[in-house]
């Protein structure tokens, strides 16, 4: 029985390949859910799926599942994946590596003439960015049954659009019903988007829980006036209270205890004129801790905040909750065993707290979940300078493969 190995060129060549699809104009990557771009990445995805010979499936609210049972056994299947959906200007690793080492693990054991004693499942999420259509990682939370596929479908995009009339026009509103294959684990591997693992020069990080999340949207009115004849104590400038809120978050991240993060990624003004005051200001809250305590104490000063800036800035304001995840353990024997691979590998490895979500904080709800990290360089991520070496890459792709065999006894 040969033993079962990756190949390196296919896999990278693929990444490379997934790399040049959903590019806008001026070059940027965009392969935002359920858009034109997403559906030629989905489309090559299923292709060299089938080529592999997995059964494509795919679920009600898209979610690309390839399944590979060389046995026919219709036991509950070992299940990799991640996502293939992008930020906007993204950078080609973040979800992809994942998908794609896992079609080389499974072309691996394939090659090798494996029978694994249960199925492999390889997952693409719908919507793991969150960046069209809110919640993030939202496809692998309708598979785990966190949000009825019915609201998700419903969903109104930042363009307007609606999530399943998009799925229907790109193909892929599938028939099958989310979590159709209850996973009997689920196994994740991730660039870790951050800086640890090339700060300490270790190889694999073995991601044993994942920071709370918590998305807001924030909504303040003032009054439109004029720029030149509207005293400076007769405003109510929706711009400034929105640069108090911002200038305010930081600096409570900052106090908190070092972990808690604050990003406001979206602010606009209304009516956007030179010389109009700001009527109004639109703004996102990203916050993020992994403790559950400290990210409910900053909502709530976050909610007190805003309550104090209302009065103080004769403004109104509004706020509409976007997500909301609470921190996640791994499971601790796949956290032990991706620790063995790499050593067994003479990996340096070491665990760690995903400060991204990711699927496996979804998945994690309905079976043992845990992932893989590979540095990042610079720690840079949804960036196009976001950049994993190739070794890397493999290293970790050899590590997901040695974990799959031991799960699924392949
Ligand atoms: O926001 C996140 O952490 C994930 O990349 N959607
Ligand atoms: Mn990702
Ligand atoms: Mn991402
Ligand atoms: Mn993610």
């Amino acid at each position: 029985m040969t033993m079962p190995a990756i190949d390196a060129p296919r896999f990278l060549d693929r990444l490379a390949a997934l790399a040049r699809i959903g590019r806008d104009a001026d070059g940027r990557l965009m392969r935002l859910a359920a858009s034109d771009a997403d559906r030629a990445g989905r489309d090559a995805l299923a292709g060299w799926m089938r080529e592999a010979g997995l059964e494509v499936r795919i679920d009600r609210i898209g979610n690309v599942i390839g399944l590979w049972d060389p046995a026919g056994r219709a036991a509950a299947p070992v299940m990799i994946g991640s996502h293939i959906d992008t930020v906007i200007d993204a950078g080609i690793y973040d979800g992809c590596a994942g998908v794609l080492a896992g079609l080389a693990v499974i072309e691996s054991l394939a090659r090798a003439g494996r029978t694994p004693t249960r199925p492999l499942a390889l997952a693409a999420f719908t919507n793991e960015e969150g960046v069209r259509y809110t919640p993030d990682m939202m496809g692998s939370l309708v598979y785990a049954g966190g949000l009825p596929v019915e609201a998700a479908l419903a969903t109104t995009g930042t363009d307007g659009t609606v999530l399943g009339e998009e799925l229907v026009r790109i193909g892929y509103a599938g028939p099958e019903a989310p979590g159709f294959l209850q996973p009997h684990a689920y196994v994740e591997l991730h660039v870790e988007q951050g800086p640890v693992l090339e700060r300490e020069g270790v190889a694999i990080g073995a991601v044993e829980d994942l920071q709370g999340i918590s998305w807001q949207e924030v909504t303040i009115e003032g009054t439109a006036n004029h720029a030149g004849t509207t005293p400076m104590s007769l405003r109510r400038d929706a711009g400034v209270a929105a640069a108090l809120l911002v200038t305010w978050l930081r600096e409570r991240a900052r106090a908190g205890n070092g972990r808690s993060v604050a990003t406001v990624g979206r602010l606009r003004l209304e009516p956007d004129a030179i010389n109009v005051i700001p009527a109004r200001a639109i703004l996102t809250v990203d916050l993020r801790d992994p403790e559950a305590g400290r990210l409910a104490a900053f909502e709530a000063d976050l909610a007190a905040r805003l309550d104090a800036l209302a009065r103080e800035e004769a403004v109104t304001v509004t706020v509409r909750r976007l997500a909301r995840f609470d921190p996640v353990t791994f499971d601790p024997g796949i956290v032990r065993a991706i620790e063995a691979a790499a050593r067994a590998r003479g990996l340096s490895v070491r665990r760690m707290t995903s400060g991204a979500g990711h699927d496996a904080q979804m998945m994690a709800r309905i079976c043992p979940a845990a992932m893989i990290f590979v540095p990042s360089a610079g720690g840079i991520s949804h960036n196009p300078a976001e950049r994993t070496a190739d070794a890397d890459l493999v290293a970790g792709a050899e590590v997901l493969l040695d974990v799959v065999q031991a799960l699924s006894g392949a």
